[in-house]
Parts: C-alpha cells; structure tokens; sequence
C-alpha cells in the first residue's frame, strides 16, 4: 500500500512556535516516527510539505497515480483552498483531513473547511500523534 501524506504552510514551523497550541514535536520528529510506523505497517510512505497551494495541487493530481490514500494536513489552506478541494475530488483514493489542533474550537475563520466534503474521516485536535492514527487507520482499516 501506498500513502502520501501531505503538510501545507507554515507545517514546517510546527515544535518551534506556538507549543501551547502545537506542541513541541517538529515536523521532523512526526516525519521520522510516521516512516517507522509505516515500515511496521509495511506501508510505502511519501512525506512531504510545502507552503505553496500550487506544488499542494500538482502533489495530489500526482497521487492518481498509484496512491492509496492521501493523509492530508493542508494547515490554513484548509480554510480557503477551492484548488486543493477540486484536486481531492479528482482523486479516487481514500483521503483523511488531519489537524493537530482541533480548528472547531478555534476562530471563526478555521471552523470553515474546504477539505471536508472530500475527505472520508477528519482526525483533528490528537496534536501531533494524528499522524500516526491517521497512517495506522488507512493501512489497517
Ligand atoms: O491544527 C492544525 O493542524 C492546523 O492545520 C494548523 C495550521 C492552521 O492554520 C490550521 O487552522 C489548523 C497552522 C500550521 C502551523 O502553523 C504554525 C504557525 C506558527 C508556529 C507553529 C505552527
């Protein structure tokens, strides 16, 4: 099986600012534990993050190729992004929307998502050990 998981803006910050919101475990911590768990999982991982929609898109039209399912933290495109909510929908694979913190408690402007028709399940609000339940739910479930 193979699954993409996919970090949008500002991801790459994440142990570094804001810990009472985010925690302290960097992206590279999560990037690390997600690929032990899926050599566990015997599952073909592809970790990435990008802070631009386009290169977001152009992953996930990338992953109609031979892709499972698409794990997809898409930070505040999430709340904006119509480009990556029409990309999802011309995906067949599974997808799962994943937030650290749990944007329905949060301001107004995060309590939008326009990942959500799309996605299959949402994960929010686990902070970092999302990853991880995200990955061992597709590849198990
Ligand atoms: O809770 C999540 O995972 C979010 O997707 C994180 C996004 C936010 O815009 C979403 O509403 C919810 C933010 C990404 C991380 O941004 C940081 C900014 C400063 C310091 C650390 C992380």
């Amino acid at each position: 099986m193979r699954i993409l998981i996919l970090n949008g803006p500002n991801l790459n910050l994440l142990g570094l600012r804001e810990p009472h919101i985010y925690g302290h475990t960097t992206l590279a911590d999560i990037r690390e534990e997600c690929h032990r768990v899926a050599g566990d999982l015997d599952v073909q991982l592809d970790f990435r993050q990008s802070n631009h929609e386009g290169e977001l898109v152009t992953w996930i039209q990338q992953a109609r190729n031979g892709t499972d399912a698409i794990i997809l933290n898409a930070g505040a495109y999430t709340h904006t992004s119509i480009a990556i909510h029409d990309a999802l929908k011309a995906y067949d694979g599974r997808i799962i929307e994943l937030h650290v913190s749990n944007p329905q408690r949060r301001e107004a402007f995060r309590q939008v998502s326009y990942i959500a028709p799309v996605a299959d399940a949402v994960i929010a609000g686990f902070g970092t050990d999302g990853y991880i339940s995200a990955l061992r739910a597709i590849a198990e479930g």
